[in-house]
């Protein structure tokens, strides 16, 4: 028995950056979970984790925390499902490319994503995510917002090394998706649910590279509503 923990926006919407990466391995070694979502600032909610963030797994009454931990136990555990790392070169090259994505492009879209994300959260979830980021960033959501444009362009900048693999890949796992590809489709599945803002271009590979992950494991990544998709259906 697999349970996940993750946050729960207005809309129940999914939006933690960090629990699509666990929902997508889970997925791809076709592991039934049963998915609860908690608001952010109730820590109450996920006391028995020990500590404060999401994602949480809890497998046999063991729980493990930290997206990048759970990877390892699950290809650890379940080593006779479809690989996360395809071994150990690409295990230590794959936590490389977590932690580039952890440093590089997710301090990159912070500048419009804190923002958006108050539209899609409850208040005290809001005041909970503008402290923390005003804190850290030292300056307002609204001045950060202000940046947005520099933002995003520099966010597709980052992502050039990307694009020179995928020039001859479909994933970034090669033929078929890995645990690489559901790190950055975390990230862009983040912008995706919480806002307008159209972080890549259209005509980018990447973006061809993200429609296929959407379309991966029966569409769980697709199936979730965009931004948009939530915004004209209340309209
Ligand atoms: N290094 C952790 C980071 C987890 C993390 O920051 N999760 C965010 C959601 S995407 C969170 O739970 N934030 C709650 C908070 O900071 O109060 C991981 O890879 O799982």
């Amino acid at each position: 028995m697999l349970e996940l923990w993750e946050l729960g926006g207005r809309d129940d919407c999914r939006y933690s950056t960090f629990s699509w990466r666990t929902r997508l391995a889970l997925h791809h070694k076709g592991l039934p979970f049963a998915a609860h979502s908690i608001a952010v600032s109730d820590k109450a909610a996920i006391g028995f984790s020990g500590q404060g963030k999401v994602p949480i797994l809890k497998h046999d009454g063991r729980v493990i925390t930290d997206s990048w931990a759970i990877a390892l136990y699950l290809e650890k555990e379940f080593p006779e499902r479809p690989t996360l790392f395809g071994g150990d070169v690409g295990r230590t090259l794959t936590q490389v490319f977590n932690v580039w994505a952890d440093r590089e492009l997710i301090p990159a879209l912070i500048p419009f994503l804190m923002h958006d994300v108050l539209d899609c959260v409850g208040e005290a979830d809001g005041a909970h995510l503008r402290r923390q980021i005003e804190s850290a960033m030292k300056a307002s959501l609204e001045e950060l917002y202000a940046g947005r444009e520099k933002a995003v362009l520099g966010f597709r900048r980052k992502l050039q090394p990307v694009r020179k693999a995928l020039e001859t890949n479909d994933f970034l796992g090669g033929a078929a998706a890995t645990y690489a590809d559901h790190i950055l489709f975390g990230v862009l599945q983040w912008a995706r649910v919480v806002s307008p803002v159209k972080t890549l271009e259209e005509t980018d590979m990447v973006a061809a590279w993200f429609e296929r992950m959407l379309d991966l494991y029966d569409g769980v990544g697709r199936k979730e509503r965009s931004r948009l998709a939530r915004t004209k259906e209340a309209a």
